[in-house]
């Protein structure tokens, strides 16, 4: 049995657990999925027997119990060094840090209407107010970073940036979110990464919270 044994919730609904595995699998780690039914009724004392913290993912490695996505995402980064999950210039890993940062604690908006499903398609909703706000600040994120480093990820190569907003890749499919040129090819380009294939051909359909 793998070293590393990571707990998720369902890969069609789960947004926070899909960053980890993302990298995980960028980094080349093989590890144990622990798969947590999001939508059972005894979901939260399951959690509970296996992350006090009450959420997933978390990532045990040994007796090491590390939770919250991003907190997984730097671990991986210092256990996988060769792979530059962080980009090696300081200010662009400044940039990059920022931007996972502005994810991970913002967007509520998005989060709240348009939850990840990533086998579904729903009618596009209307983008405006804040909804639309959050949608033009990431689509201002994206086009900043691939003017600024040329993609073809976020920066340059595929870093836990492109990990963290992996998850709105996937809804914009899901709610059919029009984008300029290279932002779409962007999209269209994570969608085609072989991790991003795998948790897509693995997910099974959920109801939308
Ligand atoms: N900040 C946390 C958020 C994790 C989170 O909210 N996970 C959700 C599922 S995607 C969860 O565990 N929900 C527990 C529940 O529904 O009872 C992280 O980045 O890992």
């Amino acid at each position: 049995m793998s070293e590393f044994s990571l707990i998720i919730g369902n890969k069609n609904a789960s947004s926070w657990s899909m960053r980890p595995w993302l990298v995980m699998k960028e980094a080349g780690l093989v590890f144990h999925e622990v798969l947590v039914d999001l939508f059972s009724d005894v979901r939260e004392a399951e959690i509970l027997k296996l992350n006090p913290a009450g959420r997933v993912p978390a990532l045990r490695h040994g007796n090491q119990l590390i939770w919250d996505s991003l907190a997984i995402c730097e671990y991986i980064a210092e256990i996988a060094a060769e792979k530059h999950l962080w980009p090696e210039d300081r200010a662009t890993r400044a940039h990059a840090r920022s931007i996972s940062a502005e994810m991970h604690a913002g967007f509520p908006t998005v989060r709240g209407q348009m939850p990840m499903a990533c086998l579904q398609t729903f009618p596009p909703p209307k983008l405006e107010g804040r909804l639309g706000w959050e949608v033009d600040r990431i689509c201002q994120i994206w086009r900043q970073c691939l003017e600024t480093y040329g993609g073809p990820y976020l920066f340059g190569h595929f870093t836990i940036a492109d990990a963290m907003y992996a998850p709105v890749v996937s809804r914009f499919k899901t709610y059919q979110v029009l984008l300029e040129a290279p932002l779409e090819a962007y999209a269209e380009r994570m969608l085609e990464h072989t991790a991003m294939k795998d948790w897509f051909q693995e997910c099974i359909p959920t109801d939308v919270e």
